[in-house]
């Protein structure tokens, strides 16, 4: 055991067991606390490693003699004792800079309010296809620290949250993306967006003149962040812009290279993800990738599910799961995308939404609104003067069934909800199964003869099912 440093990891999830057996491996002695009770696998995995752990509360005077504590992205920053260990200046980090200090790889970093999964997923996709030693970690799968200590690789496709990005303070990354800073966790941010977007220019607060910092040139949050929170010049800064609604052209480009193929073979659709593409295509332009290699990559990808997934038609109705577009902006991008008349499934727990944003997109295109959550006031408040049919219900079967009542052959059911879900489920992909699950008993339940389209996928995801998006 190395001797001086003693550690101690808050919260024994997938950050923190992740971080304890990357110091366990490295020969730091170290101890997790977890304040609730620690989940099966995570107890059995900190077992075989014979790592000391304690469950069900946080033993305050041992985690006050730690040298450098590593929390959990999920514990809040509020609770008695990070303020008791920031008040004493104790080392407070993210496993995400535990584990870059462990290993030489590059690192890419994707943040934003929405679409990091997506980029970082077709970033690691591209580079995976043309043979790049590469993994997927941060707020995704199996964590960083637990691939370092197991499998380390030639490089990293970090997503990375906010909350993961507050605690960051040494790390720079090789290429930083900030795809777009919108509201969302204000709740978690003094309900402040300059709070906010303070925490997501943490991405680039040690960035050198030799690293990339990829960003969305049109975004008002982001230019004030670059004029009022980045101190250094700006080299490495490549700026990108979002299609426009109106664009025409057949042909797929991405600024700052001369890479272009035709928009008929891109593998996602809709105007936020030629943006999320043009940014993965830019990335892997960066490290080298031939234009010949992401032509052959770039039609291959495959999206998670949960994002604008057609399910289902039902007797001429059309059913899309979003459960994953837990903010305004994200039901915002999904809205734009539709081509018919939609019945929209919103509502959960309000991250401290601003509606008004989606108004004209509702009188244009919304028929009825059904209210999927606990607490519909906000919801209903915002809507009632545009929107007048507006149910209220508290279980997805009751959601499906209204939804499919007001709904007329040729429109669309869209599960689109702006809001978290754990009001009424486990997270959102629970949500979004439990949405998928019911529609595919309606159509086994159907008599023959009726016209369907199906594409289920249920999710069996035992790593990181998302607690939710807060
Ligand atoms: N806990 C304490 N003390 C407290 C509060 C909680 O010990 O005061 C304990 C809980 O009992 C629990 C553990 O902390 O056992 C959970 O920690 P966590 O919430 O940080 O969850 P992890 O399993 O470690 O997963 C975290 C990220 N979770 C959050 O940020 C909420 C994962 O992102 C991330 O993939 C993982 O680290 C990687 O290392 C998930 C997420 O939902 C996917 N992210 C949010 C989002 O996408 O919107 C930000």
């Amino acid at each position: 055991m190395k001797q001086g440093l003693n550690i101690v990891i808050l919260g024994a999830g997938e950050s923190g067991v992740g971080a304890a057996i990357l110091s366990q491996c490295k020969g730091y002695p170290v101890f997790v606390s977890d304040a609730g009770s620690i989940a099966d696998h995570y107890r059995v995995t900190l077992d075989q490693y014979g790592i000391e752990y304690e469950e069900l509360g946080h033993t305050k005077d041992r985690i006050l003699q730690a040298d450098i504590v590593i929390k959990s992205p999920g514990i809040p920053d509020t609770i008695d004792l990070i303020r008791a260990l920031k008040h004493q200046e104790t080392t407070i980090i993210d496993e995400l800079e535990w584990a870059a200090r462990f290993t030489k790889a590059k690192l890419i970093a994707v943040t934003g309010s929405n679409g990091k999964t997506t980029t970082a997923k077709l970033i690691h996709h591209l580079l995976d296809a043309a043979g790049f030693d590469v993994g997927l970690a941060g707020n995704i799968g199996y964590s960083f620290a637990k691939q370092v200590a197991l499998s380390d690789k030639a490089y990293y496709v970090l997503e990375v949250s906010s909350f993961q990005l507050d605690y960051l303070q040494e790390l720079s990354f090789d290429i930083a993306v900030l795809l777009n800073i919108t509201p969302d966790h204000l709740d978690r941010y003094q309900n402040k967006m300059e709070l906010y977007t303070r925490s997501k220019f943490k991405i680039i607060q040690k960035k050198t003149p030799e690293q990339s910092f990829i960003y969305n040139k049109e975004d008002a949050n982001i230019l004030w962040g670059i004029k009022q929170i980045c101190q250094t010049n700006q080299e490495g800064f490549y700026g990108l812009e979002m299609p426009k609604p109106n664009e025409q052209s057949d042909l797929f480009t991405v600024s700052n290279t001369t890479f272009s193929m035709p928009k008929r073979d891109l593998p996602l659709q809709g105007r936020h993800n030629l943006y999320n593409m043009q940014v993965a295509v830019l990335v892997a332009n960066l490290l080298g990738m031939s234009h010949a290699q992401i032509l052959k990559a770039l039609p291959t990808f495959v999206n998670e599910t949960h994002r604008l997934e057609p399910v289902i038609r039902l007797q001429g109705v059309s059913y899309i799961n979003d459960s994953k577009a837990t903010n305004v902006d994200a039901v915002f991008y999904a809205l734009e995308a539709m081509k018919e008349a939609v019945v929209w499934i919103a509502g959960g727990v309000d991250k401290g939404n601003d509606y008004s944003l989606l108004y004209p997109l509702v009188k244009e295109k919304v028929t009825a609104i059904v209210c999927l959550g606990k607490d519909n006031s906000k919801l209903l408040k915002a809507f009632e003067d545009i929107q007048p049919i507006m149910i209220e219900v508290l279980s997805m079967q009751e959601a499906i069934k209204v939804a499919s009542l007001y709904a007329e052959e040729g429109q669309v059911v869209l599960l689109s909800p702006a809001c978290a879900s754990f009001d009424l489920f486990k997270n959102y992909k629970d949500r979004g199964d439990q949405f998928k699950h019911i529609l595919w008993q309606q159509h086994k339940a159907m008599t023959e003869g009726i016209e369907v389209q199906l594409n289920i996928k249920l999710e069996n995801n035992t790593v990181n099912q998302k607690t939710d998006e807060f």
